[in-house]
């Protein structure tokens, strides 16, 4: 019974010398207090990424992530290319604060474009922030990837 696992519930019990219908409130009230859990989502900080580089992966700074309850389980970076649906860049760090590496899917040039950038934060219970989700919104922050190979050779025949 889980009773056992919550001494305050018994001897309340006893205390209160309850007949067996109270008994089997406090056994009820005592699966939902061993049950619970807390239950609120952690914040997710901020985020900052240079907002413009040729180089990759691109750095992706995060701190500040925090709960008050528990503490940051992990810290997701999600992404969304300019035209495209938010995703899981695969980056999970556990810490509040750190770098991610974000490497742009894909190969050039179709990779090269406007990439934004939030995080997903989730607790060590395992209550998240939400995800962002659909072909909308910008982020926390905003890199844009551009082709570096830009030297060109010009000849001019005269
Ligand atoms: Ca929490």
């Amino acid at each position: 019974m889980k009773i056992s696992t919550n001494g305050r519930l018994a001897v309340s019990f006893l205390l209160m010398g309850a007949t067996t219908a109270p008994l089997l409130a406090l056994v009820s009230a005592g699966d939902s207090a061993v049950g619970m859990v807390e239950t609120v989502s952690p914040t997710t900080g901020s985020l900052l990424a240079p907002l413009e580089t040729g180089d990759a992966p691109i750095t992706v700074t995060f701190s500040g992530a925090a709960d008050d309850d528990s503490a940051v389980g992990h810290v997701e970076l999600w992404y969304r290319k300019e035209g495209e649906s938010w995703a899981w860049s695969g980056e999970s760090e556990d810490a509040a604060a750190g770098d991610f590496e974000f490497t742009p899917p894909g190969s050039a040039p179709g990779f090269y474009g406007v990439y934004y950038f939030d995080v997903v934060v989730e607790d060590s219970v395992g209550n998240r922030t939400t995800a962002p989700s659909g072909s909308t919104g910008e982020g926390q922050t905003t890199t844009e990837f551009f082709e570096t190979s830009s030297v060109e050779e010009w000849w001019i025949v005269l």
